[in-house]
């Protein structure tokens, strides 16, 4: 399908405007939105939260009412009349009696109703506070975008977690690390002076899903973010931001000292390091007066870090734990770490790290620990952190732009993936110990809670790269809220919101996107495989790769298959790493009558012939597996044929176009990887399963020098 879809003049769909649309609803329902939203009224002294959240929602009732201009008014005299949307915080005059609602409470909560009126009614959005106000109208205008009417409308909802934040992993010359929709938003060059209109875009999109703080640089961070030249750009950021409900927070470079300020040393004990970092966190907070703190990457991947010293992770993150504090800020320290030198089972190096510094860090330090304790790969077990350091706040970092997932051009629904992450049982403390109630503070008592997503942003004119990757900044936003959140109820919302609300399209498009996890899983690495992926840019499959540097550099590493079998052998006979688990969790994953199918090779090594459950032999089921993967992307390519027809033709083919590189690269997976593992292991191709179309070698010689985000 040829179509062009660079167009962008009035009313083309690209993208630009997300979920956030607008579009004139059904004539009954725009009529009916008329009558019942003539005004917006606020009800509390005015701030730029408050007007921004009534300016958005003058934007959504004008656009899905196809109605004249609503007017903005502070509360009239004789109260609210009807038709009247009113905002505001909670403790006002400005409603009867407030009632406390359950849902409501606490910071960021909301409550939106009817309230009776002469005769009529008006609807209500009281907050908590004030971003609950921003909150309680984005809710609003999500019900209505989704077709419900605003007669008798009922919403009350509150976020479960503290901190809701989106990591970019953007350099200072744009360049975005793992990014596949173009450069950095962050024009840093031109910032302060210039500010981009789309600096507010993102931060609605943000706040209307309820993220309230971004990590505007890289991890790998360079030490000039912390020079007052950047801190100026981000002080910039963060004022446009601030309305929004959101905060900057900033990537901190270990050797900061050492390499910006002068020092000879970046020893957290030294008084004069000490000294530098909390100078530096007052010359920020006089810039930035609600600054977020520091996430950090230490000691890992050729990072600095507080062990050049001797110190721990615990003495590198208390000491900028320290110098923030007096100001309200956090740490965030993040737990990816392994070392070039350990020769522990890779897995293994977190928790074995961390798990003696439990209960020693700062009451402002946060341990970002990624869902899995690899890589952000399609499947991992969940990270034994979670479960395993109970006095410690854990934040979750989960993965928004598709590294090891096929980048942008892959429809791969990751809501999926994070409720199984979240709805997993880490019975830290008996059954029930789920991985969301460790990260929400539920399970250890910890008011200091937070989720990190690495984001999917760029200057794309549609944001994320592609039509369904907007789906995972919504669906992330959604969970960072309530991570109890159902992944398959936020899609429909997603889609609804961003396509159409028909139900003929949205169910079926729904369940397209539910099942689109378990085939990225089937056609890259099914059955426990892992950590597959070409090198350096992870474009691709790339088994083979057997003489890099590291041992856990290897793709190799992680399957070791040869005549005798496959897979890695984490249990007691092997690295052991099913010990980090509680019971009876460890136990499971340790033996082979109860190990799940899909993490059968993360933690055994079994022979070729060995038996699954229903029969097959390995061979075979690895085979079948594939071949489903691509069966199941086929499948999601043919449906969008139907379900396309009830989308704008622009993105309906895009979508296509997308689909087939999607088929395209499933095949390629399955086939590259299957030739690789015949070879390996010397066997007959299983019946049915047709042997790949090139050599091993034509697929090992595949060179991809460009392939972005590297
Ligand atoms: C890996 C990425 C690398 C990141 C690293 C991290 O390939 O670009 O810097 O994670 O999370 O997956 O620090």
């Amino acid at each position: 399908m040829a179509l062009m879809y660079t167009n962008t003049a009035m009313g083309a769909e690209d993208g630009y405007r997300l979920w956030l649309r607008y579009e004139s609803l059904a004539t009954t329902q725009a009529e009916s939105l008329r009558s019942q939203a003539r005004r917006v009224v606020i009800a509390s002294p005015r701030t730029a939260t408050l007007e921004a959240a009534a300016g958005e929602l003058r934007r959504g009732i004008e656009g899905l009412s196809a109605g004249a201009p609503i007017d903005v008014i502070d509360m009239p005299a004789e109260g609210p009349g009807e038709g009247d949307v009113v905002i505001g915080t909670t403790g006002g005059d400005w409603r009867g009696a407030p009632e406390q609602t359950e849902k409501a409470i606490g910071p960021g909560g909301y409550r939106v109703s009817s309230q009776a009126v002469h005769g009529g009614t008006y609807t209500a959005v009281e907050g908590q506070d004030q971003s609950g106000v921003l909150y309680g109208v984005f809710a609003l205008l999500r019900a209505l975008q989704s077709g419900n009417s605003i007669d008798s409308i009922e919403l009350a909802d509150h976020p479960r977690v503290g901190l809701r934040l989106l990591n970019h992993w953007d350099n200072l010359d744009r360049y975005v690390e793992r990014g596949y929709a173009g450069q950095s938003l962050w024009d840093w060059w031109r910032l302060p002076d210039l500010v981009d209109p789309r600096y507010t875009d993102y931060a609605r999109a943000n706040a209307s899903i309820g993220i309230n703080g971004t990590v505007l640089n890289n991890v790998n961070a360079a030490a000039e973010v912390l020079t007052p030249r950047y801190i100026a750009k981000a002080a910039k950021l963060a004022d446009v931001f601030r309305p929004w409900g959101i905060r900057v927070y900033l990537s901190a470079r270990w050797s900061a000292p050492r390499d910006i300020g002068g020092l000879d040393t970046a020893d957290p004990l030294d008084p004069a390091v000490r000294a530098w970092w909390a100078a530096k966190a007052d010359e920020i907070y006089a810039a930035i007066p609600d600054f977020g703190g520091f996430l950090v990457k230490a000691n890992s991947e050729g990072q600095p870090g507080p062990r050049e010293y001797g110190r721990s992770h615990a003495d590198g993150a208390n000491m900028l734990a320290a110098a923030l504090a007096p100001h309200g800020g956090v740490v965030m320290w993040r737990a990816f770490v392994y070392s070039e030198t350990d020769p522990e089972d890779r897995v293994r190096q977190a928790y074995t790290e961390f798990k003696p510094l439990d209960g020693t860090f700062a009451d402002n330090v946060l341990v970002q620990v990624k869902n899995g304790p690899l890589d952000f790969q399609p499947r991992e077990p969940f990270h034994p952190m979670f479960g395993g350091m109970p006095g410690t706040p854990l934040m979750m970092e989960f993965q928004l732009t598709k590294e090891y997932l096929g980048f942008s051009t892959h429809l791969v629904y990751l809501g999926a993936l994070w409720e199984e992450v979240l709805q997993t049982d880490t019975f830290a403390q008996g059954g029930g110990s789920t991985v969301a109630k460790v990260v929400d503070g539920r399970l250890d008592g910890h008011e200091l809670t937070g989720i990190a997503g690495v984001a999917n942003i760029g200057r794309d004119r549609d944001w994320s790269g592609s039509d369904f990757d907007q789906a995972n900044w919504y669906a992330f936003g959604r969970l960072a809220w309530n991570p109890d959140g159902d992944a398959h109820v936020i899609a429909r919302e997603w889609l609804q919101q961003t396509f159409s609300t028909d139900p003929a399209f949205v169910e079926p498009a729904a369940e397209l996107m539910m099942r689109s996890r378990e085939a990225v899983v089937n056609y890259m690495t099914p059955l426990g495989l892992t950590h597959i992926m070409g090198t350096g840019h992870h474009y691709g499959p790339a088994p083979w790769v057997d003489d890099l540097g590291r041992p856990e550099w290897n793709p190799f590493y992680y399957h070791r298959a040869d005549a005798d079998g496959i897979g890695f052998d984490r249990t007691a006979s092997g690295s052991n790493a099913v010990e980090q688990y509680h019971a009876p969790v460890g136990e499971q994953f340790g033996s082979l009558e109860s190990v799940p199918d899909e993490y059968l090779l993360w933690f055994h090594r079994v022979p070729w012939d060995y038996r699954l459950r229903d029969g097959t032999t390995l061979w075979q089921a690895l085979a079948r597996q594939y071949d489903q993967g691509v069966g199941q992307a086929e499948a999601m390519r043919a449906e969008w044929e139907t379900l396309g027809q009830h989308v704008d033709p622009v993105r309906r083919a895009r979508v296509a176009d997308y689909l087939d590189i999607q088929v395209r690269e499933a095949k390629w997976w399955r086939d590259a990887c299957l030739a690789y593992f015949q070879a390996r292991s010397g066997l007959d191709w299983p019946d049915g399963v047709t042997p790949p179309p090139l050599t091993l070698d034509d697929y090992r010689a595949m060179q991809f020098p460009y392939a972005p985000g590297n």
